[in-house]
């Protein structure tokens, strides 16, 4: 759609029922930041709407493990997520929640517009029940093998592994997930949206998206409708979301997967009345563009199921564009809440306040546009120390340096036609990157886009560099004038196209550079500091990443993955002589203190016979320093020592930790310290 009046753009609503993690922001949150940023910043009439997702088995099942209540486990992680957004400048217009009553009010509605149509086949069949726990089994209620590959914890609405849909009855040997028992088939009835009859329009409709939408999301939709689309339950047999509002459904709630994305409109409906708008412009009109920012697991919910209820529905528009990002992976494997291997965006603002541009660059850097990405700590500090230091960084402190030293600080006056080649070159170059990230952005290519807006920083960079206003100086003030004012002309048009990338820079380039920076680069502009401008005092954007966090880092990931659970697949055979090489040791723990800043460890005095050892161990979140202090313990003494948190661990103390996820030591009933484990 060229020119819309308006532009509705989403981002999934986040399950509230566990914290954000880096995977997250790359795949839905932070490419909607950066588009929507870009609308703003082109004036256009934009809302983005989001917020949690606060019905389905996945937090029922949370509150059972952690042995709560739903609401409690909802109210929690809202919150922890809306913050962290926050903290990361991820900037919606609202960040809504499903447990809402206006919510519950649109998303019966819509069911009920459906029902009267008679869009719905009531049906009949027979469902999975748990007898030990009375429960009907549905969607994430139940696990099995998955028909399509084979994978083994499949889910009863989902694959996640080949994206599948399924229904619970498609699963081999399938499993209740609440009590383990195997399930009984038992007779309900549910209402059924016939994805089947709307077959044939959703394939034209995807066929009019070529071009358009993304090969890996057209592509996916595309075989789902040629491997035949299958009737779907709109309702549930459980006590956890929004009542079917049918006097014959009593006990029965919406499909979550019904009531979510019906959240982009509910949280669009908040919006509006909190501001004055008409919420059925953004929503009802066909010159309002509707973009999706999803991750590829949501493709099938995006692209076929919530177009065919709108479709049914009749009254609203449909997605423009859906561009779901792949999935990024960690450190060579994938992104795990289960196995706790990812790092958590709260933990990352925690440990590393000031640093969030950092890890929006790098993220971005690496997004998964087209096919599964990756994230390292050492690419991290590559990025942060070869690109926003030394390229970026370095360009913008040197020119606002240079200004103060030279100029007292004062945008220069120069004759405009005295420029030359070279500096009109950098003016054409701001101007051409401007529009060339812009184009990239509105196609959804973000890593172009902040490629080009890194390569005005290098060809900056590289102006000041070859022009050596520090040594021209001594001879010809004129020149360094001219030079001077094109180089900051070159920052200040640089600042602008920062602005969706690196927020947090932005804000301190406008103290630098003494102006409001809250529009974009145009093409017919000259001009983007006045001469005569007073500028700020120069700031570091950016500082170097140390080995020594990339180390603690990986540590904690490595120390979160080494626990192994009991049910966990016997890892791969080693030899006698592999094991000779360990070298354990009973000990006794001493002393013990938390670690500042570190709120996983504590540092451990520990008696291993031969001597005392210093040791780091992540167990502060399940002991307090008192608890342990005198506990025996076992120890791997030939370990490297490596520094954590800015302690120096010698060595590592075996814990075991059971299959809810509790900690116990590994000691021994009575022998002393220092004798060997074997
Ligand atoms: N709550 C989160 C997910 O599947 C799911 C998205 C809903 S978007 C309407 O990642
Ligand atoms: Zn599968």
């Amino acid at each position: 759609m060229n020119n819309p009046a308006r532009y509705t753009v989403t981002s999934a609503l986040p399950y509230a029922n566990g914290p954000l993690h880096i995977g997250h922001l790359a795949g839905a949150y932070l490419p909607a930041d950066i588009y929507v940023r870009y609308l703003r910043l082109m004036g256009k009439d934009v809302v983005w709407v989001c917020g949690s997702d606060e019905h389905g088995a996945a937090i029922t099942l949370k509150a059972k493990k952690e042995n709560t209540t739903p609401k409690a486990i909802i109210d929690k992680y809202h919150h922890l997520i809306k913050d962290t957004f926050k903290r990361l400048k991820i900037d919606f217009d609202i960040y809504h929640r499903t447990s809402e009553p206006i919510h519950y009010q649109t998303s019966q509605d819509i069911f009920l517009k459906l029902h009267e149509k008679g869009e719905f086949v009531v049906q009949e069949s027979e469902q999975y029940f748990d007898e030990e726990a009375q429960q009907f089994l549905a969607d994430r209620y139940i696990t099995g093998t998955c028909p399509k590959c084979a994978n083994p914890n499949a889910y009863g609405d989902q694959c996640e592994k080949c994206g599948s849909t399924l229904n619970p009855t498609d699963l081999i040997e399938p499993k209740s997930t609440i009590s383990g028992s195997v399930p009984v088939l038992k007779k309900t009835k549910h209402w059924y949206l016939p994805l089947d009859k709307y077959s044939p329009w959703l394939e034209k409709w995807i066929d009019e998206k070529e071009g358009e939408w993304k090969i890996n999301v057209s592509g996916q939709c595309k075989s789902w409708i040629k491997g035949g689309l299958q009737p779907r339950a709109m309702t549930r047999d459980l006590d956890w979301g929004i009542p079917v509002p049918l006097e014959e459904a009593k006990n029965k709630v919406l499909y979550v997967w019904l009531d979510a994305p019906i959240g982009y409109i509910s949280a669009t409906r908040q919006w509006a009345a909190d501001n004055g708008k008409n919420w059925e412009l953004y929503w009802k009109d066909k010159e309002t563009k509707l973009v999706h920012f999803i991750g590829k697991d949501n493709i099938v919910f995006h692209c076929i199921i919530f177009p065919a209820i709108l479709q049914a529905h009749g009254d609203y528009i449909l997605p423009d564009n859906v561009p779901a990002n792949e999935f990024m992976n960690l450190q060579g494997d994938k992104i795990s809440t289960s196995r706790n291997w990812a790092v958590w965006a709260h933990e990352y603002v925690d440990e590393l306040p000031g640093k969030e541009d950092e890890l929006r660059y790098t993220l971005i850097a690496n997004f998964p546009e087209t096919k599964d990405s990756e994230f390292t700590w050492n690419d991290y500090q590559s990025r942060v120390n070869n690109e926003l230091v030394a390229t970026l960084g370095n360009f913008v402190n040197r020119v606002v340096v240079l200004t103060h030293k030279y100029f007292q600080g004062i945008v220069p006056y120069v004759n405009t036609a005295t420029l030359t080649p070279w500096d009109h070159a950098i003016i054409d170059k701001v101007r051409a990157s401007g529009k060339l990230v812009g184009e990239s952005i509105e196609v959804f290519r973000f890593r172009d886009a902040l490629n080009e807006m890194m390569e005005l920083a290098r060809v900056g960079n590289k102006y000041l560099g070859d022009q050596e206003p520090w040594k021209l100086i001594k001879t010809d003030e004129e020149a360094v004038q001219r030079i001077m004012y094109v180089a900051l002309q070159c920052v200040a048009g640089l600042a602008r196209i920062m602005q969706p990338f690196l927020p947090f820079a932005v804000e301190k380039l406008e103290d630098m550079l003494n102006i409001p920076i809250r529009s974009w680069v145009n093409a017919d502009e000259e001009e983007w500091i006045a001469p005569g401008t007073q500028l700020g005092e120069a700031q570091i954007l950016f500082t170097k990443i140390e080995d020594s966090l990339v180390a603690e880092q990986i540590a904690k990931l490595e120390a979160s993955k080494a626990v192994t659970k009991s049910y966990d697949a016997v890892k791969e055979t080693i030899q006698f002589d592999d094991f000779t090489k360990l070298d354990i040791r009973t000990g006794r723990i001493l002393a013990a203190e938390k670690i500042e800043k570190a709120k996983k460890l504590l540092k451990l005095t520990v008696d291993v016979g031969f001597e005392t050892r210093t040791i780091v161990s992540g167990i502060a979140e399940h002991f307090t320093p008192e608890e342990v202090i005198g506990t025996s313990v076992s120890v791997v003494v030939n370990l490297a020592p490596r520094e954590l948190k800015g302690v120096l661990s010698q060595g590592m103390i075996l814990m075991a930790e059971d299959e809810k996820g509790k900690l116990y030591f590994v000691g021994n009933d009575g022998v002393g310290s220092g004798f060997a484990i074997r």
